[in-house]
């Protein structure tokens, strides 16, 4: 299949950022105390390494032009989830003791279309990649299956592309909202994604050359799990062999969430399964 796309940094960071200023919600009430605290500890860090690495007035213009460079690309979004969200995914979850969860990372959207189990994502006609089986079932910690538990489940193509960020793309496209059964089992056909390099022609890639390092993510599906009363799992899950497991641009991997699928017996691709385990809501 031949298909031209151009995907643009610009572009896909233009709607990662119109996406987290219509979703996300944050705490405008942070204490002055707090504030004071943590923007004085960064803007320490930043000084404290200009003394020491003395940093010239070159070096600087260089990260002025920078800073400015990834907002116009939209990339602040892209530039926090990768270098900074997993330490935040790391505190928040530190007392969980379900199944572990990571980063979210820029391109999650809300409400993707509803299915009952035994789902099929929506996928074009001729959506290149090998069928994936993803199945298992959401139990709370004791191993108590939550009936009607819910993955929302959505992954870049491919070719690395996420609908609705990258064009050319139906709406939906490897994106949805699974409803477990009575016993907590959910299945989920898909096809399972390639590796992934985030978009090198922004700001961030530009960061990324300049400093010698790689743009790849190793193949991963996002999801977020969900059930009455409990907390919900936001995790990715990585596949055993990818080469970039163990240097995630995004430093989200964890050994826990490597799937390692098999070969289904009747030939049609491949199949793995996965339990969550919710903790209780707080
Ligand atoms: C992604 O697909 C992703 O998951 C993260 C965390 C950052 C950039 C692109
Ligand atoms: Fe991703």
């Amino acid at each position: 299949m031949t298909q031209e796309i151009q995907a643009t940094a610009a572009a896909s960071g233009a709607n990662a950022t119109e996406r987290f200023r219509e979703n996300k919600k944050f705490a405008a009430d942070t204490s002055k105390e707090r504030v004071n605290l943590l923007a004085s500890r960064v803007i320490g860090a930043i000084n404290d390494t200009i003394l020491e690495e003395k940093v010239t007035y070159d070096e600087y213009n260089a990260l002025k032009a920078w800073l400015i460079q990834v907002g116009e690309d939209g990339e602040w979004p892209l530039f926090l989830d990768v270098w900074v969200e997993h330490s935040v995914e790391e505190v928040a979850s530190e007392d969980r003791e379900g199944s572990k969860g990571t980063i979210e990372g820029p391109y999650y959207v809300p409400d993707s279309p509803k299915q009952q189990t035994p789902a099929t994502l929506p996928m074009r006609d001729d959506e290149p990649g090998t069928p994936l089986l993803f199945q298992g079932r959401i139990t709370n910690v004791d191993g108590e299956p939550l009936a009607g538990g819910i993955v929302e489940i959505w992954h870049a193509d491919d070719k690395g592309f996420y609908s609705q960020f990258a064009p050319g793309l139906p709406e939906w496209n490897l994106r949805g909202t699974v409803v477990a059964d009575a016993d907590g089992f959910y299945q989920i056909n898909t096809m399972q994604p390639a590796p992934y390099q985030i978009p090198t022609d922004g700001a961030c890639g530009k960061l990324i050359a300049a400093a010698g390092w790689h743009a790849w993510r190793p193949a991963h599906i996002h999801v977020k799990v969900h059930a009455a009363d409990h907390q919900l799992i936001t995790a990715q899950l990585y596949f055993v062999g990818d080469e970039h497991l163990s240097d995630d641009i995004a430093s989200a991997v964890k050994p826990e969430l490597v799937l390692d699928p098999q070969d289904k017996a009747d030939g049609t691709g491949r199949e793995v399964t996965y339990n969550f385990v919710l903790d209780p809501a707080k």
